[in-house]
């Protein structure tokens, strides 16, 4: 099935309903309207089916307009996230090869020269003028709809390519598994740039035409009003932002609670302390899900019936799973071992990159390099990682990429990037730096916060005299001393 195919009911059958509170309500038929006048303008500027085109933007209403338009057209969407800089930006533009780079021109610094720039504001001005494209057509549910970078253990970030089937089919399971319909209200304060904020926030909201209220980003000192006003019945939150509502007095968490119907965490792991404190306070147990960019959603803990703490569920319908040590043998119940998916919400493949296609694969099973522990009852809970991945906020951090940058740096022999504990994002970065005469750490701060994304500058820099290193001479970064 297509995402228009998937979003017809809502725009068909709710035209004249509220459909999205932003600076004002839009009806699903303005969406709709807006979608199909958008759709115009990139046709008219000769976007064709199978091109891509790069968003760099934070969420607004265009950038639905520009995913809707997208998906109608064929047009392959590339979303970029914002707080991503040069470097990060040059890749992925450098990789998707789109025919533009849509961004606000208070944004437009960011774009490396070379690439062409459509701005924001000059397409909303077009869209407002044009007629409505109606006659667009997608292939099928197969043909990709989006490429979303993930951050690569190579150093660089890979696209992963997903279909119009993978969201669609994600979408359905999670309507029908969290029980999401017409009457709900979803707050979304998750950037639109990843697929939680995407696949499950804007796909949950048109597919089942409920309510969305969306926020450019999340704020902690607005958050909890923004539920007291809005009312919402669904939230879709990484754990930073559960950390930060608890903050929110006990009356005004009550009041957010009793019109509330569901809280669902993922993209880092929920201590079981910090469902216990939400609980406590919001009179809510949070429903913990697994998901990842390249499959989307794979296993959630159930709707009804026991949220198990620490755990991320049960796998949910069609997803697939087994768990095998490092010689390919499934482990027992109980044991830990690498979790592997198959199922129709798992990736074709990495953008033009048929090497990391296939070691990503095993069997025609996709290797998540997660390691998990499957109960006797079928719950899944996560044990760490393979990789030396870093989650801050919910957003992924590969240490490899920062450890690159920071080489270049004058002043820096050799250099490690490991993850310390964090009680509100989780983990945040923290380089150990091999120094070779006169390094200025206040320097690399500010190279790292003006070329990187600021969620990767590390949160401290420790010099020390040498790395440790085992025999073959890979870094022991669990012998690194504590920042
Ligand atoms: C964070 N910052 C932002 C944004 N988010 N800036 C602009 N727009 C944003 N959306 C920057 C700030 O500039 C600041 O940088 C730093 O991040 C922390 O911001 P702060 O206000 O202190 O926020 P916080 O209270 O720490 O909360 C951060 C956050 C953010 C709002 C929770 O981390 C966030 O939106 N996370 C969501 C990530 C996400 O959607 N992941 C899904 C990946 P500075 O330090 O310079 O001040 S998809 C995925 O993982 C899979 C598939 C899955 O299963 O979902």
């Amino acid at each position: 099935m297509t995402i228009p195919d998937l979003f017809a009911w809502a725009f068909q059958s709710r035209r004249d309903q509220p459909a999205l509170d932003w600076d004002r309500t839009y009806t699903f038929g303005e969406i709709d309207a807006r979608a199909a006048r958008m759709a115009h303008v990139l046709r008219a500027r000769g976007l064709q089916s199978g091109d891509r085109i790069c968003i760099y933007l934070s969420n607004c209403l265009e950038f639905i307009d520009l995913y809707l338009a997208s998906t109608r057209l064929g047009v392959i969407f590339v979303p970029v996230n914002i707080l991503y800089r040069d470097r990060e930006i040059r890749h992925i533009i450098g990789d998707a090869d789109p025919v533009a780079v849509v961004t606000s021109e208070a944004n437009q610094a960011h774009i490396p020269s070379g690439a062409a720039l459509w701005a924001v504001e000059e397409l909303r001005r077009e869209a407002e003028a044009a007629p409505e494209l109606r006659d667009a057509g997608v292939a099928d549910g197969d043909f990709p709809a989006a490429i979303v970078y993930t951050s690569g253990t190579t150093g660089v970030s890979k696209g992963a390519v997903l279909s119009h089937n993978i969201f669609a089919f994600n979408a359905v399971n999670l309507l029908t598994c969290w029980r999401i319909t017409a009457s709900d209200r979803l707050l979304l304060t998750l950037p639109l740039f990843h697929v939680h904020g995407l696949g499950n926030g804007i796909h949950c909201w048109l597919a089942s035409g409920c309510h969305l209220r969306l926020t450019e980003r999340f704020e902690q000192q607005r958050a909890a009003g923004w539920m007291l006003d809005y009312g919402p019945t669904v939230f879709f939150g990484v754990p930073t932002m559960y950390v930060r509502l608890l903050d929110t007095a006990e009356q005004a968490a009550r009041r957010i609670g009793a019109r509330m119907r569901l809280f669902v965490s993922g993209s880092a792991p929920l201590s079981a302390a910090l469902l216990e404190d939400f609980r406590r306070l919001f009179g809510h147990t949070i429903l913990e899900r697994y998901g990842m960019s390249e499959t989307l959603m794979n296993i959630s803990n159930p709707y009804a019936g026991e949220r198990r703490p620490g755990s991320v569920g049960l796998p949910l319908p069609g997803v697939s799973v087994r768990n095998l040590d490092p010689g390919g043998n499934p482990v027992a119940a109980g044991e830990p071992g690498e979790l592997h998916l198959k199922g129709p919400n798992v990736f074709s493949g990495y953008w033009r990159r048929p090497d990391a296609t296939r070691a990503a694969f095993r069997d025609g099973w996709f290797r998540t390099g997660d390691l998990a522990v499957r109960a006797p009852d079928g719950y899944y809970t996560l044990q760490g990682r393979s990789s030396d991945l870093i989650i801050s906020g919910g957003f992924n951090i590969y240490p490899r990429e920062i450890e690159e940058f920071l080489a270049e740096q004058p002043g820096v022999k050799e250099v490690a990037v490991a993850g310390a504990p964090d009680t509100a994002r989780g983990e945040v970065p923290v380089a150990y730096i091999v120094p070779c005469g006169d390094v200025r750490v206040a320097e690399l701060e500010m190279a790292c916060r003006t070329h990187l994304a600021s969620f990767k500058a590390p949160r401290s820099f420790v010099l020390v005299d040498q790395l440790p290193r085992n025999a073959m001479g890979k870094v022991q970064k669990h012998l690194l001393p504590k920042p």
